[in-house]
């Protein structure tokens, strides 16, 4: 029919078969495809038509590539329709993963059945878009508006067993031959003279609903998403489908998606989507690196850091030990781990089994000789480089050769860790974000001899983990931790020149990031900066002309460490996290300001925005100059998954690259003209600026 879709006759079935590597998506051609096929179908004698597809999975849904530029005929509800009424049944037979305008498709045929690992859902709210295929109205009358609320509005792809029970899927058919399944489970519809359900035609479930439910849906997608258009258009679609008839919905649908297609939220989340994937390459890597298999790994270092990360490998089923130097610290590093995995069991995330078969993989250890086996180490001791050394060196000698030694280090040179191995190509840095067991970024470090067979292999154990793996260079704090430094010194410079923490703070979470720069540094601890500043000998060896801001210090000297201790920039009430204004730092700040004689302004939420963005901006610009980080798109990949930047927004380059760079590169210039001692424009966004170009 086309290159991607075919149409056979087996026996009296006739198999449409989808082949468009890697995942089936309904590319013009395929969509093309379909509709010939399905019109061959329905004009010749056989008794039922089963679609199914070959390689990995069922279709994954529209081919997002396409979106963006003018949509090809044929449209999709186009061919949806023609399926629909095929006058015989259509069986969908899924396996993989049907997602997106793949299970809209699967819903237009009369019957779906599945091999049971499949999974099937809507993701679209996850790049800023809506089920614009039919779904919003077609799932609310299969399964009823309130579960179908819940698939599209969260993303979450059910597995097979979940989606038969709701009713998504029919049966379930043998994994081995999913098209003698499908076939069967025809021939037997046929045999029953089943009616060619329609779902379009169901309006039991979407009958009497009561609106209420819609606006609660709307609130709790405002508390889970705040900030994101798609999920509360997501949900005026359902809504319509149960107010409006079939066809009248779908216009609103096709109406929605159109408006959120066109978004620029929704290209932010795209581009984050093809970001995501792209920073899983490494430019240099030769094709063919095969990884290592990692199947037993150590942490070192039992702190918070060590036992979220041991959680990782236990959650992913691989055997962990957790070793530490003394008794005390084991233990208390393994109630906190047992208390986090309590904590998940009583929200309902694990039964108490799985949380005993996680605790059970955790293995703690005081000796180094437990190690001797293992194929990957993680070593996450105190932040000091003779410290690191040490234990690297012990490293060296405990395990096997091929070993893989990573440093959890936030700041450190890589470089140096790995020369005191005689091992330095299989030493690399794996950053974790706090809280390792949640967060879902991971830095991986590249050392100047780490091999590509290293690199590879903590690629493949990223994914296996569930994180987002990155791979950056090495230099102070790596791209995240180095950029972070930027954006929180003008925080606090704009404190000591007429801002209160609350208003910088205010000002950027209303951009739509999960919290300001100085909340953060309440949650982080302000002991932890503190004690990094020390060990960095500031503010006494502060490079000549420097501009440098104590605010920090004082509040630490106060004994406010931030929300651990009830109080930091802001108060804290026991047992809450909401951060209160407080009096006394605003007082301390308005001190500071007289006794440095600087001379208090009013300066507005733009100014605050453009001065901690760009600060972000223009470091990320230098950070690609020197090649620590490959693409801009990894640095938008590293800002949403490891600093709470919101995905609707692209990452702090992608922002930039909306605003456009002429328009960032002169505030850059005018604020650098006022404040040479923190601003220097980075070369390559003067070049950008100056060239029309961007940097994605
Ligand atoms: C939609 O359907 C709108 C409709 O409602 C409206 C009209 C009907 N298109 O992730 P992987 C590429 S919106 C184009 O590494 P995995 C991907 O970039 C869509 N390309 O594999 C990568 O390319 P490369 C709703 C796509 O096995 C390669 O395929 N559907 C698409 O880890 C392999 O991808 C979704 O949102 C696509 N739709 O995971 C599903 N999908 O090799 C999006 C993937 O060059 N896809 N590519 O880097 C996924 O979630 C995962 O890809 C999937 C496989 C789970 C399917």
């Amino acid at each position: 029919m086309t290159h991607s879709v075919s149409y056979t006759r087996d026996g009296d079935i006739g198999v449409i078969t989808v082949n468009n590597p890697p995942v089936n998506a309904l590319s013009q051609h395929v969509r093309q495809g379909l509709l010939d096929s399905f019109r061959q179908a329905a004009s010749d004698d056989t008794v039922a038509t089963v679609l199914i597809c070959d390689g990995r999975t069922f279709i994954a849904g529209a081919d997002i590539t396409e979106f963006g530029k003018p949509l090809q005929p044929p449209s999709f509800l186009g061919t949806m329709e023609m399926i629909e009424n095929l006058p015989k049944p259509a069986v969908a037979a899924i396996h993989g993963t049907a997602l997106g305008g793949g299970l809209e498709t699967a819903l237009c045929c009369h019957y779906r059945v599945a091999a049971a690992s499949a999974r099937v859902g809507l993701p679209e709210v996850s790049l800023g878009l809506l089920p614009g295929g039919g779904g919003t109205q077609r799932l609310p009358r299969l399964i009823g508006p309130e579960a179908a609320l819940q698939v599209i509005t969260s993303g979450v792809p059910m597995t097979a067993g979940q989606a038969q029970a709701v009713g998504v899927i029919d049966e379930i058919v043998d994994e081995a031959d999913l098209l003698a399944g499908a076939k069967a489970f025809a021939h037997k519809l046929v045999a029953e003279a089943a009616p060619l359900k329609k779902v379009r035609d169901l309006n039991d479930k979407v009958t009497g609903v009561d609106p209420a439910m819609f606006d609660a849906a709307r609130q709790r997608a405002n508390a889970e998403r705040r900030g994101f258009e798609a999920p509360q258009r997501c949900i005026d679609c359902v809504e319509a489908a149960c107010s409006l008839p079939f066809d009248e919905g779908l216009a609103k649908e096709q109406e929605l998606f159109r408006q959120v297609l066109t978004s620029q939220q929704s290209a932010a989340q795209r581009h984050i989507f093809f970001a995501e994937r792209a920073a899983a390459k490494v430019a240099d890597m030769p094709k063919g690196t095969t990884p290592l298999a990692i199947k037993r790994v150590a942490v070192i270092g039992a702190g918070t850091m060590g036992g979220g990360i041991a959680m990782n490998f236990a959650n992913a089923g691989i055997p962990v030990t957790l070793l530490e130097a003394g008794r005390e610290f084991l233990d208390k590093g393994l109630a906190v781990v047992r208390a986090n995995y309590d904590r998940s069991a009583k929200r309902g995330r694990f039964t108490t089994a799985q949380v005993e078969q996680r605790m059970g993989l955790i293995t703690p250890s005081l000796n180094y000789a437990d190690i001797a086996e293992v194929d990957l180490v993680v070593e996450a001791v105190f932040e000091n480089m003779d410290v690191k050394k040490e234990v690297f060196a012990r490293l060296d000698t405990a395990t096997k050769p091929d070993c893989i030694l990573a440093t959890n280090t936030s700041t450190l040179d890589v470089n140096e860790i790995a020369a005191v191995t005689k091992r330095p190509d299989k030493v690399l840095g794996t950053h974790f974000f706090s809280p390792a067991n949640v967060m879902r970024l991971l830095e991986i470090v590249r050392g100047e001899k780490t091999s590509f067979e290293t690199l590879a292999t903590a690629q493949a154990v990223a994914k296996t983990i569930n994180k987002i793996g990155v791979v950056v260079g090495v230099c102070d704090g790596f791209v995240g931790n180095r950029m972070l430094h930027y954006y929180g010194g003008q925080a606090q410079f704009l404190l000591e020149e007429g801002c209160m923490p609350q208003d910088v703070d205010g000002a950027v979470y209303d951009l739509g990031l999960a919290m300001g720069p100085l909340a953060m540094g309440d949650l982080a601890g302000l002991d932890v900066g503190w004690r990094v500043r020390r060990e960095r000998g500031l503010p006494e060896r502060l490079p000549e002309g420097a501009r440098y801001c104590a605010i920090p210090d004082l509040i630490y000297e106060k004994g406010r460490y931030g929300q651990k201790t009830g109080a930091g920039y802001y108060r804290y009430e026991a047992g809450d996290r909401t951060p209160h204004p407080d009096p006394e730092i605003e007082q301390l700040i308005i001190n500071y300001s007289r006794e440095k004689g600087i001379e208090r302004r009013s300066i507005g939420r733009e100014e605050i925005v453009e001065r901690t963005m760009y600060a972000l901006v223009n470091e990320g610009a230098r950070i690609l100059e020197e090649g620590i980080a490959q693409r801009a798109s990894d640095i938008d990949v590293i800002y949403v998954y490891g600093y709470g930047f919101p995905a609707y927004l692209g990452g702090p380059m992608f922002y930039a690259d909306t605003i456009g760079l002429d328009t960032v590169y002169k505030r850059v210039c005018e604020f650098a003209e006022q404040d040479p001692a923190s601003w220097q424009p980075a070369p390559l966004l003067k070049q950008l600026a100056e060239t029309g170009g961007a940097f994605n």
